[in-house]
């Protein structure tokens, strides 16, 4: 397969940040290899702070009812983001051009981000489609992952030297955020139940914290939770052991920067996952909840992938209201040890291929 190839991505927001964070990454991947991306998105809103200058070889387009495909030039590759079922008329389109071209189609379905063994085994599968202006196409599903069996994590080839040069004191300072030592500890959460319990844990320490706390629900639970105590107990935080800062929303370069800076994060859902694992400072993750507890399971895997100790292992399933623990089990903090396994865990990811990577390899062999 030449390079250069052209990627029609698609993408729905459906809620928070998580599946437009992933596609952009993705698709600024591709185009850092030299391949051309259109992203197809229904809502581009988050963009304009996730990356507002945009990035060369990437085309954000509308995903509009229906979507004007009028004289458009059909790509190479269609990937679809999280079953979002891409719209039947460019589908339509693409399978007649591809067919003209006496090209073969390679539709892929990325699929969200799992520790859990379905993952190894579904990772790669082919579907072959049915029905609809897409008879006769296969789609293949990419499972990102943890293991060699799975399509890797989101990964930039420059992600260590920009690691290397980064100013902690400096980046505090561009944000104006003041700091004169203690620890460092960012929060990007839900509204996990336990999140009170934490403030005191922090407040009670003799180490002084401040909490960076990031823009939308996690701002809006800590208020919420601030003026709860501040009027039920008010002598909760009376030493000012801990203090708060508001962050504006971020890019997502920034928010790495955030990571980096910290000595603990909360991080939640996927994206913000493997961004704190490649940060390589101890952190704590609120997983994205499902109605049926499904996600559970999928906690367990991940604790399991990153071997985690008991004392992380506690921390998580009070944060995630596993097996309805009362928030008053929160475990204390076990920073020293919960590096050494981040540190492991990252390192044992560092030796496999980014995600980029193998979508590329996997689009060639499917060819
Ligand atoms: O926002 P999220 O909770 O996304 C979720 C999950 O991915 C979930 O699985 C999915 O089903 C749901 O969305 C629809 O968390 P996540 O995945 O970490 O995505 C957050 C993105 O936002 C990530 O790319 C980092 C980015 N971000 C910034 O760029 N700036 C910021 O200031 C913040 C707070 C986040």
């Amino acid at each position: 397969m030449k390079t250069g190839n052209l990627w029609d991505i698609f993408c729905r927001v459906i809620d928070n940040y998580g599946d437009i964070g992933v596609c952009w990454r993705l698709a600024v991947g591709l185009a850092t290899r030299g391949e051309r991306v259109r992203l197809w998105v229904d809502d581009a809103s988050a963009l304009g702070w996730i990356a507002p200058e945009g990035a060369p070889g990437v085309e954000v387009r509308p995903w509009t009812q229906p979507i004007q495909t009028g004289d458009l030039t059909m790509g190479d590759i269609l990937v679809e983001a999280f079953g979002c079922e891409i719209a039947p008329e460019f589908i339509a389109v693409y399978a007649k051009q591809t067919r003209a071209r006496g090209q073969k189609s390679i539709w892929i379905n990325l699929e969200y981000l799992s520790a859990d063994g379905f993952a190894d085994r579904s990772h790669g599968l082919p579907s072959p489609v049915m029905t609809g202006p897409g008879a006769g196409l296969t789609k293949h599903f990419f499972y990102p992952g943890f293991s060699a069996a799975t399509g890797g994590l989101l990964r930039e080839p420059d992600l260590a030297a920009r690691q290397a040069r980064f100013d902690r004191m400096a980046w505090l300072q561009q944000l104006g955020i003041e700091f004169q030592g203690g620890r460092l500890v960012s929060l990007f959460c839900y509204e996990p139940a336990a999140l009170g319990e934490l403030l005191d844990q922090l407040a009670n320490d003799p180490h002084p914290t401040r909490l960076l706390v990031t823009a939308g629900r996690a701002a809006t639970a800590i208020k919420a939770c601030i003026e709860g105590k501040n009027s039920s107990q008010p002598a909760w935080n009376k030493h000012n052991t801990l203090s708060f800062f508001f962050l504006p929303a971020l890019t997502q370069n920034d928010f790495d920067h955030l990571l980096w800076a910290c000595d603990l994060n909360f991080v939640r859902g996927e994206d913000s996952l493997v961004r704190a694992l490649w940060a390589n400072k101890p952190f704590v993750w609120q997983i994205y909840p499902q109605y049926d507890d499904a996600h559970h399971s999928k906690l367990e895997a991940f604790l399991e992938r990153l071997n985690a100790p008991p004392s992380l292992r506690a921390f998580h399933h009070v944060w995630n209201d596993v097996n309805g623990l009362s928030q008053a089990d929160l475990p204390e903090l076990a920073l020293p040890q919960w590096q050494q396994t981040v540190s492991a865990a990252r390192a044992q990811q560092l030796q496999r291929d980014d995600l980029v990577t193998q979508i590329m390899r996997f689009a060639l062999k499917n060819r």
